[in-house]
């Protein structure tokens, strides 16, 4: 473990609502995560960083006084530092110096499996520290692993810019073309049609566990943050034998740095093309109200603040107060309280996500000709089906189908009289 410092300095003109002690608990969180032993936090305000240090000259003496006395190794900064102040810190400090963007970065790297997730954060690690490189090279040798340093791009960053900005250029292509297999796939299995129901949360809601649950699939599940990277979709049937594509994704945090959001765009892409959504809250969680505001913050980033979301209360298992929470799920339109872990409350679940997803399905009647006989896989992949009889003058199937896949076989439909 890593002795650490942590440093959330306030600005005067900031005028985030995320107040000074959420940031200094969520960036406990984090640094927890990454496996840093927190000795020390210093929370300061000032009316505006200086170009140099960021803080004062004061402060940083005071600093590396505290460093040297608790042994730390590294200061971990809530605010993000430009090139200049990071270099110069390092120096004044004596220590290694991480802010948060690169401490978010480091958990994505050390949580990234697949060859996409690895991409994208690999990608986010050398934009961020493209502007961050001048002079720096020998430096960073000299600071060697560690928080802050690891990741598929280790090795890469004391590569010169250039090289760095062809591979910028690379890992963009590698991306597009991650993306396209991923939509062929797609149309492969034959999941095109089909609604798609995207979880998103705030960090450690528990959209893996409540995905598990929901598929059978093994999704890691932890308490630490961001421990899912790689979005995972799987089609499944809600009880009313309608089929779904449910996909788990990234959790969410107060001010995703930007580099991130803009080299995982293609998985947060599912979120945006999604027809429903899912906002897994963890309703136990002191700060839910919190961890509601910044995930809705994120969506508008996203531009996706205006789909249709339900809002599922998890953890339910872990409250006291019943009459509250019953209120609470009667005060706020679509919503539904669960437990993920302890499968509480499914039934209610389904039946919200049936009822919002009802516009994407229908139900058939068809008479298929002998010589249509790929129509039944077809029927059998997009679709569930109810019965079929084989008859002399053709298959008669009952199924129920996604709307755009039922649209296409209207011309066998047998009409109701
Ligand atoms: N008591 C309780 N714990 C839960 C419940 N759902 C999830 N958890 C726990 O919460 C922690 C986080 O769960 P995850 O499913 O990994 O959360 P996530 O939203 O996927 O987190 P990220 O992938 O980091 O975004 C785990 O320790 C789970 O066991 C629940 O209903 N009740
Ligand atoms: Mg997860």
């Amino acid at each position: 473990m890593e002795k650490a410092i942590l440093v959330t300095v306030k600005l005067e003109h900031d005028k985030s609502t995320w107040d000074v002690v959420e940031r200094e608990h969520e960036l406990k969180e984090l640094a927890k995560t990454a496996g840093a032993e927190i000795v020390a936090e210093d929370v300061s305000h000032r009316d505006m960083p200086t170009p140099d240090l960021y803080i004062g000259k004061g402060k940083a003496e005071e600093l590396t006084f505290q460093a040297a006395i608790k042994r730390a190794g590294l200061v971990i900064f809530n605010n993000d530092l430009s090139g200049t102040q990071h270099r110069n810190l390092e120096k004044e400090l004596n220590v290694k110096v991480v802010d948060r963007t690169q401490l978010i970065l480091d958990i994505f790297a050390r949580h990234a499996k697949t060859l996409e997730g690895k991409t994208q954060v690999e990608l986010a690690q050398l934009e961020y520290s493209l502007p961050r490189l001048a002079g720096r090279g020998a430096e960073l040798s000299r600071l060697g692993g560690g928080i802050g340093t690891r990741g598929p791009g280790e090795q890469k960053l004391e590569v010169d810019r250039r090289r760095i900005r062809d591979r910028i250029i690379r890992l963009k292509q590698d991306l597009k073309s991650l993306e396209f297999r991923r939509s062929t796939t797609r149309v492969k299995r034959g999941e095109f049609s089909l609604p798609t129901v995207v979880f998103v949360g705030y960090t450690s809601a528990g959209k893996s566990t409540l995905f598990n649950a929901l598929t059978g699939s093994q999704q890691q599940v932890s308490s630490g943050l961001f421990t899912t990277l790689d979005p995972l979709t799987r089609a499944v049937f809600l009880p009313n034998k309608q089929k779904v594509l449910l996909a788990d994704t990234v959790g969410f945090i107060s001010q995703l740095p930007h580099h991130l959001v803009e080299s995982f765009k293609a998985t947060l892409e599912e979120v945006v093309k999604a027809d429903l959504l899912v906002h897994v809250l963890d309703i136990s969680s002191p700060k839910a109200r919190e961890h509601f505001d910044a995930v809705c913050t994120v969506l508008t980033d996203l531009g996706a603040e205006k789909k249709t979301t339900v809002l599922a209360f998890n953890k339910i298992d872990l409250l006291e107060d019943e009459e509250k929470l019953k209120r609470l799920v009667k005060d706020t339109p679509d919503s539904v309280a669960i437990s993920a872990l302890k499968h509480l409350n499914f039934d209610a679940f389904f039946q919200k996500i049936e009822d919002k997803l009802s516009g994407y399905s229908s139900e058939i009647d068809l008479l298929l000709p002998l010589d249509k006989m790929e129509l039944v896989d077809f029927i059998y992949r997009e679709g569930k089906v109810k019965e079929i009889d084989y008859t002399n003058s053709g298959v008669r199937m009952k199924a129920i189908l996604p709307v755009i896949a039922a649209k296409k076989l209207k011309e066998y439909a047998v009409s109701k009289k």
